[in-house]
């Protein structure tokens, strides 16, 4: 078999490899000498194919440690509201959701003050793993008014949009939200639930949304995967017409 037709054939193999949903951003390939032995090739061929996967921003290297699957990192626009679902449907990665938790729990101060309620008034929790393309993404942990979590709860399956049913079974009209991103770390019990090759640095996201009257609607805190994300905004000058 020529040497372009057998780079052709190693590369097609890794590039499937790639391509699965469970491949992560960060995970090492095999080494030169393994990947020659799988396939029955030189290594030249396989420097071959790992040069042209390099290329096309498939994997990265790095001196003395390897090659490692390179996933582009979501951009989201952290000045427009949008959902999960929203935000992954345009980027044509298929959304998903794994409910972990959703109960009534009592009002703390803290919830009491985001949800702008009074602390007789259970809030309804909903604890979720996102994912994009059946990889995990983010963690969610969503709190709701009382009222809404009754008209939701039995709607709340796996995969299910809740802006979505806000605006079915609530006819709620969401306006506009207040955000804050932070930087932080994850538990091993996160890490359990994003994947052990998952950095253990994360963005936390807090998101207080508000309706078209000005109620909360929900208050949200989010652990993102700090090599699947970043967030990009547009800044407008305070003053255009008197400049920087
Ligand atoms: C986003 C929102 C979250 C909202 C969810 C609804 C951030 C930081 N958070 O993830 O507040 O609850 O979308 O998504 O963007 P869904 O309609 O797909 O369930």
């Amino acid at each position: 078999m020529p040497r372009t037709t057998k780079t052709s054939y190693v590369l097609e193999a890794l590039l499937s490899e790639i391509n699965r949903p469970e491949a992560q951003h960060g995970d090492c390939l095999p080494s030169e000498r393994e990947l020659g032995e799988r396939f029955h090739v030189s290594r030249v061929v396989i420097r071959g194919a790992l040069g042209k996967l390099e290329e096309e921003g498939l994997i990265y290297r790095m001196q003395g440690k390897g090659a490692f699957v390179s996933k582009n990192k979501v951009n989201q626009n952290a000045s427009r509201l949008t959902s999960f679902t929203q935000d992954m449907l345009q980027r044509n990665m298929v959304p998903g959701s794994k409910i972990m938790v959703k109960e009534f729990v009592p009002c703390t101060p803290f919830l009491s003050s985001k949800l702008q309620i009074s602390r007789n008034e259970p809030v309804f929790m909903l604890k979720r793993l996102r994912m994009a393309d059946d990889a995990p993404m983010a963690i969610e942990v969503c709190y709701l008014r009382e009222w809404i979590g009754n008209r939701i709860n039995e709607h709340l399956v796996d995969g299910a949009s809740l802006y979505q049913l806000l605006a079915a079974k609530c006819g709620i009209t969401l306006k506009y939200a207040m955000q804050t991103i932070e930087v932080g770390t994850l538990e091993k019990s996160e890490r359990d639930l994003l994947g052990q090759n998952c950095p253990r640095c994360t963005a936390i996201i807090t998101r207080q949304t508000f309706d078209v009257d000005n109620n909360v609607v929900e208050f949200v805190e989010s652990r993102y995967r700090s090599d699947r994300y970043l967030f990009g905004m547009l800044l407008d000058l305070e003053n255009p017409q008197a400049g920087i």
